[in-house]
């Protein structure tokens, strides 16, 4: 794809020529949205702004899109897309629509690769959105479909800190927006602690705090085995978890004095209890299974499920990350003896 002028027309190969229109182009200043810009999701994402607003806010423009890692109904359904080209950052957007019956949220399906024409970006809360509308004629494409997902992405709790309360605006603001490049990627935080809960604009954020005391934001208004509670069963004051996957989000309203970010799970396993190898909440004999699926011994043979976070990041689907992270006792990013032991220490234990 090129950057403008999508129509068919047949290309122009004379270097001459070719000056001539890029100079035209530079002239004219910023290219309007309304030529169709093409834009990747690290494109619309991207930005050194402040307060991590997308440069692109208001714009109608194409999108090369990404793979759909997760959909949720909600009032507006939404898809969310991550790019596998940038799995490090900037690399994932949700996609809203507006348009009744919803048929691009209906249409596809995880594993899709889904680009747009002519949807608007929006910044919402704090959160990049491509907002499917009506008034601008959009259209949805399925490229390709049963791509592997882009697995979520380990990063420490610092990197993405939980709001702090200032006692003089009477809000809860985080110190920076240094995690503004993982805004809708499915991150992971490990050998985490519940330790405070009904934080934040709507009552439902919960504290994930590690043992230097460092903490993040979670929530569950879009973990499917929540509903119709504000809380998933797993959650409590003291429930401690050896990985927490969700897709990352912020959510800004200055007039009513919040700025954060939440991590938001998506089912049970994304909230992984150690050594709970089937996400029922109770260590059991039962577990054993994936303890098995998970162990590479003591020797290091790079097998998905084994040794280091890396291998891990490329786990069958039938085996999502976060079921071996369940059996990381120790977290050194390997399922050995030492972690057989403590596993069965756990099991059957009240
Ligand atoms: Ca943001
Ligand atoms: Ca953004
Ligand atoms: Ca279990
Ligand atoms: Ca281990």
């Amino acid at each position: 794809m090129t950057p403008i002028g999508r129509g068919g027309s047949t290309p122009v190969k004379r270097p001459e020529a070719v000056a001539a229109a890029l100079w035209l182009i530079l002239a004219a200043g910023p290219v309007p949205a309304a030529l169709g810009q093409v834009l990747t999701i690290r494109d619309v994402q991207y930005t050194v702004n402040s307060n991590g607003a997308s440069n692109h806010d208001g714009e109608v423009i194409d999108c090369t899109g990404g793979i759909v890692v997760a959909k949720f109904a909600g009032y507006r359904p939404r898809v969310i897309l991550q790019d596998p080209n940038d799995p490090d950052g900037w690399g994932a957007i949700q996609a809203k629509d507006w348009i009744y019956p919803f048929d691009m949220f209906n249409t596809v399906q995880a594993g899709d690769w889904v680009e747009f024409t002519n949807i608007l970006v929006e910044e919402h809360v704090g959160t990049t959105f491509l907002q499917r509308q009506a008034t601008h004629n959009p259209t949805f494409t399925v490229v390709s479909q049963g791509n592997p997902l882009p697995p979520p992405i380990l990063v420490s709790v610092s990197d993405v800190p939980a709001p702090v309360y200032d006692p003089v605006l009477q809000g809860w603001y985080v110190d920076n927006h240094d995690a503004e490049p993982y805004e809708s990627m499915r991150i992971i935080v490990r050998d985490v602690t519940v330790t405070a809960m009904a934080l934040g604009k709507a009552v439902d954020n919960y504290r994930l705090e590690n043992a230097q005391g460092e903490a993040c934001w979670a929530a569950d208004y879009m973990n499917e085995d929540a509903y119709p509670d504000v809380y998933h069963p797993f959650v409590s004051i003291g429930r401690h978890f050896c990985a927490v996957v969700g897709v990352f989000e912020q959510y800004t309203h200055l007039a009513t004095r919040w700025d954060y970010y939440q991590l938001l799970p998506q089912e049970s396993a994304d909230l992984a209890i150690c050594g709970d190898g089937d996400a029922d909440g109770d260590v059991e004999l039962d577990d054993f299974t994936r303890f098995g699926e998970c162990i590479t011994g003591p020797t290091c043979d790079d097998a998905p499920g084994g040794c280091d976070p890396p291998a891990w990041t490329v786990p069958p689907t039938s085996r999502p990350i976060q079921y071996c992270l369940m059996m990381d006792f120790d977290f050194d990013g390997d399922v050995d003896l030492a972690d057989f032991g403590r596993w069965q220490s756990l099991c059957g234990a009240p």
